[in-house]
């Protein structure tokens, strides 16, 4: 035996024995510029903020300005989220339980908790923590975004080793590694975090889902909304009598005088926000992977179609409302947790559980706008919606304003919205003209205006104007 082979053969043992003796640790590492490190582990504590930073519920993230990271990197204006990916259950319609693949958010949660089990009520994230539709993410223009993801395992799939990935669907990302798409970037294994860097630039409507195993994981409800508040949120602009603070893009950039001369600018602007998102699901295919069964992706037949993950009438209850934007209201009654309140659920149809805290139900005072983002994730069938009584007006598609090359705008009022999965509008909703009372916003297809075999329900919600 040569001397370089034994010194190769003595590398390899010493190799083999650091393996065999270091056992498999599970890794969470929430990182974020706005965290301190905790003084015990050294890694970034998701409790310990840094002067100035703070977790903003509008946004339901922890945000920070002007803060140097350990490498003495400046940042001007730092956004940091946290989410789990994992299994739960969601309750249809028709009050069928439904089992799920999701997203759960930890934003703030200690690291050595987001590994919890839900099984406890209070605690947050961990296993048996998915949410139909995934917790939505809100960015603002300009900021760097640092989106942690910690792979829970499945719960009631152990065999299935499935690593997830968070994918900004039409969000043009500088950094492929950061994309989701598993053959070309990093996906998370169970038990491991991965903080994904965003600097999102281009405001509008995007969404995002896991790109592992794509239609199975999406079809099993790993969908979510994302949105990016334009660079010109928080400066005021006058449009047809009404001044605005808030808009769905930079309107006042287009090449018609330039600036403040552009005569659409203010054009999207809108008092309150909504994002209502366009997915469904299929009863056999997740009773197949709840139950160790084939699913059978040729034979997919989404009988649930759903707003923000619920079906018609669970999408008008408030439960669970978001705080989106700080334009909407967030003294909405909590959503109680599924184990609690299952026997309630099926005596009380209008109770919706933890796992689904989307409401699709949008209130707005006589005289306001409306701003809805409105994406689709389906990913069987197209959807075409309409809105009886009120106008529809699209200013933006694929997060991008209605605007031609000379800053003529193109904003079309059409009666009805067909949209396919991966699509998604930015629809303005003007009340000046309307009468107070409850609008419906439905599919035109009447065969989706039911919840599987129960007629009356499925794609549809309310627009309530008082
Ligand atoms: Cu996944």
């Amino acid at each position: 035996m040569g001397k370089v082979t034994r010194y190769t053969m003595l590398v390899l043992s010493i190799l083999l024995l650091v393996v065999w003796v270091i056992p498999a640790v599970a890794e969470v590492y929430v990182q974020c510029p706005c965290l301190k490190a905790n003084p015990i582990t050294g890694k970034p504590d998701p409790t310990l903020l840094k002067p100035g930073a703070a977790y903003n519920p509008a946004t339901q993230n922890i945000e920070c300005t002007n803060v140097t990271d350990t490498n003495g990197v400046l940042h001007a204006s730092v956004a940091c989220k946290a989410l789990t990916a994992g299994d739960g259950h969601v309750i249809m319609g028709d009050t069928n339980d439904i089992y799920i693949f999701g997203f759960d958010d930890v934003t703030g949660v200690p690291v050595n908790q987001i590994m919890n089990m839900v099984n406890d009520p209070v605690a947050p994230g961990g296993m048996r923590g998915a949410e139909a539709s995934a917790p939505t993410i809100l960015a603002k223009a300009g900021q760097e975004f640092y989106l942690t993801l910690t792979n829970m395992g499945m719960f009631e799939r152990p065999d299935l080793a499935d690593p997830h990935t968070v994918h900004n669907h039409g969000f043009p990302n500088a950094a492929s590694v950061f994309d989701g798409e598993p053959m070309a970037s990093i996906a998370i294994n169970m038990g491991e975090s991965l903080s994904y860097y965003y600097a999102f630039q281009e405001p509008g409507t995007y969404m995002y889902h896991c790109h592992v195993e794509a239609s199975e994981h999406m079809q099993m409800g790993m969908l979510g909304n994302l949105n990016v508040r334009p660079q010109q949120d928080g400066t005021s602009e006058f449009f047809n009598g009404k001044n605005y603070t808030n808009f769905a893009y930079n309107d006042c950039t287009g090449s018609v005088g330039g600036g403040r001369l552009d005569p659409g600018c203010g054009s999207t602007g809108y008092d309150v926000m909504y994002p209502l998102e366009v997915t469904a699901f299929d009863p056999d295919f997740h009773r197949s992977d709840n139950s160790y069964n084939d699913i059978d992706f040729g034979f997919m037949r989404d009988a649930y179609q759903l707003f923000n993950g619920r079906g018609y009438p669970y999408t008008i209850n408030p439960c669970g409302r978001q705080t989106a934007y700080p334009t909407v209201p967030s003294n909405y009654p909590a959503c109680a947790h599924p184990e609690q309140l299952y026997s309630q659920i099926l005596s009380t149809p209008d109770v919706n559980v933890s796992s689904q805290k989307v409401s699709g139900l949008i209130t707005a005072k006589l005289g306001q706008k409306i701003l809805i983002h409105f994406p689709s994730l389906a990913t069987s069938e197209f959807n075409t919606v309409t809105l009886l009584g009120l106008p529809m007006q699209i200013v933006g598609q694929g997060a991008r304003q209605y605007k031609g090359p000379t800053g003529l705008l193109y904003y079309n009022n059409p009666k009805s919205i067909t949209l396919g999965g991966g699509e998604g509008f930015d629809i303005l909703i003007d009340t000046s003209k309307a009468k107070a009372g409850t609008y419906f916003m439905y599919s035109n297809n009447l065969n989706q205006l039911s919840n599987d075999a129960q007629d009356y329900g499925g794609l549809m919600t309310e627009i309530v104007i008082n």
